[in-house]
């Protein structure tokens, strides 16, 4: 296990200060760990964010977590929740396997295609970057997006198989960063026990394991750990409470937008 859920939701709770300070730490830190020439950012990209700085605004939520961890069912009940709030919230999910990109995508998970191990990569990343403008529209507009997987998925699959988690973060640098990225946790063989891992690619237990050592990687300060073995209301109410001080924050205009491991 990476952590254990409710003690992190404790302390961050109490110290929610001390968290947003760290939030923004992680991004420095980040950065830091990576080749400024590499990773700085595109200024017209800069501008758009800055513009709105003051504004009211959607969240941009974020669950991640292993195959079988109950991130769909999750993702589904929060926007429920949200709505019942009278929240304008909507899902998204990633990969969109909707695009052409995503198409090409779904071949590969499905293994009815092959491809190089960076070429999915990158064509997970662009499945973002197709998107990443429409995220930006509707988180001006005041809709709260509850995205089911995200960045931290690309980086935490791509470095599993072995690819360097420099090179894997570099193409998601610019994305919009979430206000809140909240994993479901749960060990690999817990997981597993559920059930229902299909004929997709990357369903296996071994590599699961893998992918679990990967997030333990990436993970910072700012992610909510929620034990996703507690039976699946504890888990809603418990991500309810954590999310909807987030999407709070974000309607009164105290958080600007950022941008993914950048400046
Ligand atoms: N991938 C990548 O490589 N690079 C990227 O950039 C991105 C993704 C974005 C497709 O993902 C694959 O793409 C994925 C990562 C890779 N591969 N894998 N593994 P996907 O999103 O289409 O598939 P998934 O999310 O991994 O799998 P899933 O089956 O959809 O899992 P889930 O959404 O986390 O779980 P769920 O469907 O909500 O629940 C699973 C079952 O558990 C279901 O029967 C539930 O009723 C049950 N469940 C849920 N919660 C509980 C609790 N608390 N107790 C008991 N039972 C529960
Ligand atoms: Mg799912």
């Amino acid at each position: 296990m990476i952590c254990s859920g409710r003690t992190r939701l404790k302390i961050s709770r109490s110290f929610k200060t001390l968290v947003l300070q760290k939030s923004f730490n992680f991004r420095v830190q980040f950065f830091s760990n990576c080749s400024p020439k590499k990773l700085r950012m595109d200024n017209n990209l800069n501008c758009s964010i800055e513009g709105n700085k003051k504004g009211s605004r959607g969240a941009l939520v974020v669950l991640e977590g292993l195959d079988r961890s109950g991130k769909s069912s999750q993702c589904t009940r929060l926007v429920n929740y949200l709505e019942g709030q009278r929240i304008s919230a909507e899902l998204w999910r990633f990969p969109d396997r909707n695009t052409d990109v995503g198409k090409m995508i779904s071949a590969y998970l499905t293994n009815t295609s092959q491809l190089d191990d960076h070429t999915i990569h990158l064509l997970f990343s662009a499945n973002r970057w197709e998107k990443r403008l429409l995220m930006e529209t509707k988180l001006k507009s005041g809709t709260t997006l509850v995205v089911d997987r995200y960045s931290y998925s690309g980086v935490a699959f791509s470095s599993a198989k072995g690819l360097d988690i420099e090179w894997c973060k570099a193409s998601e640098v610019g994305l919009l960063a979430p206000d809140l990225v909240a994993y479901l946790d749960i060990s690999p063989e817990k997981a597993a026990e559920r059930g229902g891992y299909g004929g997709e690619r990357y369903e296996k237990l071994e590599f699961q394991k893998k992918v679990a050592e990967s997030y333990k990687a990436i993970h910072d300060v700012s992610w909510k750990f929620v034990d996703a073995f507690q039976p699946i209301e504890d888990v809603e109410k418990q991500l309810q409470e954590i999310v909807i001080d987030c999407v709070t924050e974000c309607q009164k205009g105290k958080k600007p937008l950022s941008l993914l491991w950048s400046k």
